[in-house]
């Protein structure tokens, strides 16, 4: 039975990769950094199938232990803080985290087993303000927030340490991938549960920042899919995965509230708050190369995207004591 590591276990694309594991076979370990109450709720559903361990990115020594301890075929390093505007607010938490985070996993492999497979979780902010329409592998970057940034100094640690000692590294630079797991601080989740709160008459009103950014949004369990597809390859390389299509915020916004019969411009409230200091106006990228060497495909279209997103939200209110303690964040 394969092996497989996974930080970020928590977070969205974690649990559906520990999903996307289990069903091929492999045994799954979790790694979550230690808090004050638990966060399982993304893998409530599979808690008695994987082994959960503590461990955390700003702690070097935990991660020597835990690879040694476990001895997995492949990492997959999933953890960071991933919401840009946090990054604005706490740069250098993001850094040590986000950045200085992979030194530590990639150190650890070297040390302990120069076998371990490693992906790391590269993203589509490091392009930022675009150099070319649509972003490929070969783009050059140029970030925007602090988080960009620090995935920059991911991406290209990861690429320094295969070259330097001849690690299976691999760079996945992943565009915005959504589903209903996804953070409530997060533009689409935001957006689906809004609507979903303005249904049940919870709320009226629904706040948002800039509705003219570009993004190419998929479907999360498509972009776990290719995170793995990576590390089964008989050469390390970075690739990039991405639907090929670009749409604003404001047409996710119309999308949504046109699907439960609500006209958006009676419930949108624009709150500067939610501006950002720079912003990334608009991400497409070309996923030619995973087309081709991985076969990768992505499987759920934008639209229908926001239909499944804003349907669960509604499903998740329905439940009478979920109604009560919906939270309305703020961020
Ligand atoms: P997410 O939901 O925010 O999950 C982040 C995970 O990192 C959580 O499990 C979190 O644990 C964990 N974490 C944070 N700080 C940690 C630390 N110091 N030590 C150990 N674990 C820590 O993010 P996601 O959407 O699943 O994204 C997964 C990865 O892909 C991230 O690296 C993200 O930056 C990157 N990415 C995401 C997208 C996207 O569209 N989703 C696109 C490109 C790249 P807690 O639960 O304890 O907070
Ligand atoms: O914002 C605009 C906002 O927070 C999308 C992370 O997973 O994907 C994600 O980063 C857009 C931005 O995601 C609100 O200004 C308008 O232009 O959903 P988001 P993101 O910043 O693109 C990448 C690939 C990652 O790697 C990141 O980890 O939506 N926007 N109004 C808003 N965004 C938020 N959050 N909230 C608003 O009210």
């Amino acid at each position: 039975m394969p092996k497989a590591l996974v930080t970020g276990i928590t977070g969205q694309d974690g649990s559906y990769l520990a999903d996307f594991l289990l069903g091929k076979g492999y045994d799954v370990i979790g790694v979550v950094r230690r808090s004050s109450t638990v966060n399982f709720d993304r893998i409530e559903h599979i808690q008695e199938r994987i082994q959960i361990v503590q461990g955390d990115l700003l702690d070097q020594v935990s991660l020597i232990h835990l690879l040694e301890e476990h001895r997995p075929d492949e990492v997959y390093n999933l953890a960071a803080q991933s919401f840009v505007p946090t990054s604005f607010s706490q740069p250098a938490l993001t850094g040590e985290v986000t950045a200085l985070g992979v030194t530590r996993m990639l150190d650890a492999i070297r040390i302990v087993d120069k076998n371990i497979r490693f992906y790391q979780a590269s993203s589509s902010e490091m392009f930022g303000k675009v150099q070319e329409v649509p972003q490929s592998e070969k783009t050059p970057f140029w970030p925007r927030s602090p988080y960009g940034v620090a995935k920059v100094y991911g991406h290209w640690i990861t690429v320094n340490y295969r070259e330097s000692y001849d690690l299976f590294a691999v760079s996945g630079i992943l565009f915005n991938h959504e589903s209903p797991r996804r953070g409530l601080e997060f533009l689409p989740r935001k957006v689906a549960h809004g609507v979903a709160r303005i249904r049940a008459g919870l709320s009226s009103e629904l706040r948002l920042g800039n509705l003219e950014a570009r993004r190419d949004w998929g479907y999360a369990p498509d972009y776990v899919r290719g995170m793995w597809m990576m590390l089964q390859q008989d050469h390390p390389d970075d690739y990039l995965l991405a639907t090929g299509e670009t749409h604003s915020v404001g047409e996710f916004v119309r999308i949504a509230f046109d699907h439960i019969g609500l006209d958006w411009e009676k419930h949108v409230v624009i709150d500067p708050k939610y501006y950002r200091p720079a912003e990334v106006d608009l991400l497409v990228g070309n996923p030619a190369k995973a087309r081709k060497q991985l076969g990768w495909e992505h499987s759920v279209s934008f639209e229908d995207l926001v239909r499944l997103m804003v349907d669960a939200d509604l499903a998740m209110l329905e439940e009478t004591e979920t109604k009560h303690t919906s939270p309305n964040i703020n961020w």
